[in-house]
């Protein structure tokens, strides 16, 4: 009895972790999320997108209802200069590796923000791959990734 109780349990505490992950042809999409922010600001957009197929794709662009403009960035230093620049030619996603967007590096940048975003809101968005097509993922309003890359685990 307490082990079947246990089960079900561990079916339930999985279950939205595994909703958040998107899978797309040999494309996943791992924890894509996103910095609370005031409304007309700008927000960054963090993920990561693996590729298990034997051919690379492209994350050529993204488009979210919630932000007047969405581009991919790259945050670069320069000396003690800290810069970034759109990526315009896409993302590269290599056979059978990984591209990370996090703080310092690689990010979406969703511009004008039409509504301020608390923590435990989502924003959707679609990504537009090469060869995977058009993906929609959910970002979730997170205060920070070091507490709350996991919430759930
Ligand atoms: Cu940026």
């Amino acid at each position: 009895m307490k082990i079947h109780a246990l089960s079900i349990a561990l079916v339930i505490w999985a279950a939205p972790a595994l909703a958040h992950d998107v899978q797309a042809g040999s494309l996943r999409i791992s924890h894509p999320w996103t910095r609370p922010a005031a409304a007309g600001q700008n927000g960054a957009g963090y993920m990561v997108i693996t590729n298990t197929g034997a051919q690379a794709d492209i994350l050529v662009s993204v488009t979210a209802a919630g932000a007047r403009d969405t581009t991919i960035h790259q945050s670069m230093m320069h000396g003690d200069m800290a810069s970034m620049v759109a990526v315009t030619d896409g993302l590269v996603i290599p056979p059978g590796g990984a591209v990370t967007l996090a703080p310092g590096g690689y990010h979406l940048m969703f511009t004008g923000l039409k509504a301020k975003t608390n923590p435990g809101d989502t924003l959707p968005a679609t990504l537009t791959f090469a060869r995977a097509g058009a993906v929609k993922v959910t970002f979730d309003v997170q205060a920070s990734s070091a507490t709350a890359d996991h919430p759930r685990h």
